[in-house]
């Protein structure tokens, strides 16, 4: 059975893997259809060597569509997704709009695949960091039980969208030649203040939330207990962001509930994992880095310790291309699940 599918967002960063990933993916498509904002309609765009011209995403662009991606911002899904679903779509949505929603499935399909079975029509697709460090720590916390994270994160800029990463070439290249530069978007394009980006580390993603956390690192947190059903998870998170292009590094700290497991065990446990490449050789130099993940699906592993002090501590580097696992691929593979399961009409 082939399937209408829709992608909203297009011409985005994360919009175009997901036309790359359901290409790659040789996903059941009978028809593709390309929906943006009105400002971006009328682009081309090549999908299995066919030109789709991308059209502007209004309530009725859903009728007959079967499967939508959405990835074009919160306020785009939170007005347009329920459309979709009204016309007869499985809606998977790649924004922050849905996530927390009691009634709404947050899916990364290694970890709980089995919650797509509750959804309403619409499926949340979790924030990019989240998405590879659960991957990481779910065998884990299924083998051995999962008490406390503590996660730092540096971030890709390709997560802040195509203008931020022309923000990041355009300022090395301007800093080099010795000309000056006026940061315009990043850490956050509607804030009150820009900072530079090349050669340096911004401790900000997304805005502040009162308790002096940002939402990124509350999105972290929250997404983490919701995926891994385990609302009493102790865990906090620092964001940060560096002049990468794409693949988001973390230094994960965990402490399980069971003593006595050696880093051997956990490696051992982590190659055979689903959706995980363990690359933990510290004699031959060898751990992911995001430069080599770009492209991958996967989601790499290395730099595991134990803790010096605690025998029920952990240390990790988790790396992964921020825009596949971390968003189109994570889209797309749920909507794999979705027809896996039966779930798309
Ligand atoms: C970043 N994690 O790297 C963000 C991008 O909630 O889907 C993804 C935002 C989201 O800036």
């Amino acid at each position: 059975k082939e399937f209408r599918v829709a992608v909203v967002g297009a011409t985005g960063a994360v919009g175009q893997q997901m036309i790359k990933t359901l290409e790659n993916r040789d996903f059941p498509v009978s028809e593709l259809v390309l929906l943006s904002s009105a400002r971006s309609a009328g682009s081309k765009v090549i999908y299995k060597g066919n030109e789709i011209t991308v059209e502007e995403a209004k309530p009725e662009s859903f009728a007959g569509v079967d499967i939508a991606l959405f990835s074009a911002g919160g306020s785009v899904s939170k007005q347009l997704a329920p459309e979709a679903v009204r016309h007869g779509a499985i809606v998977v949505d790649n924004t922050s709009a849905f996530r927390m929603d009691e009634h709404i499935p947050l899916v990364v399909p290694e970890v709980n695949e089995e919650d797509l079975l509750n959804h309403n029509g619409i499926i949340a697709n979790p924030n990019c960091s989240t998405i590879q460090m659960v991957v990481a720590l779910e065998p884990l916390r299924k083998r051995y039980g999962l008490d406390k994270i503590i996660v730092s994160t540096y971030q890709a800029v390709s997560g802040a969208g195509g203008a931020a990463v022309k923000e990041m070439e355009d300022q090395t290249r301007a800093i080099l030649d010795g000309k000056d530069i006026d940061p315009q978007i990043l850490p956050v394009k509607s804030g009150e203040k820009h900072y530079q980006i090349a050669f340096n580390a911004i401790p900000q993603i997304d805005t502040f939330v009162e308790n002096g956390f940002t939402y990124e690192e509350m999105k972290m947190i929250n997404e983490t207990k919701k995926i891994m059903h385990m609302p009493e998870l102790q865990i906090a998170a620092t964001c940060v962001r560096l002049p990468v292009g794409t693949g988001h590094s973390e230094s994960v700290y965990i402490e399980m509930t069971e003593g006595g497991v050696s880093a051997t065990d956990v490696k051992a446990l982590l190659a055979e994992s689903p959706g995980v490449v363990l690359q933990d050789d510290p004699e031959q130099q060898l751990y992911p880095m995001p430069a080599l993940c770009v492209g991958k699906r996967d989601v790499f592993v290395g730099r595991i310790r134990k803790d010096l002090d605690n025998d029920k501590g952990f240390h990790m580097w988790v790396v992964s291309d921020n825009l596949l696992k971390g968003a189109a691929w994570n889209s797309v593979q749920i909507a794999e699940s979705l027809v896996k399961l039966g779930l798309v009409k």
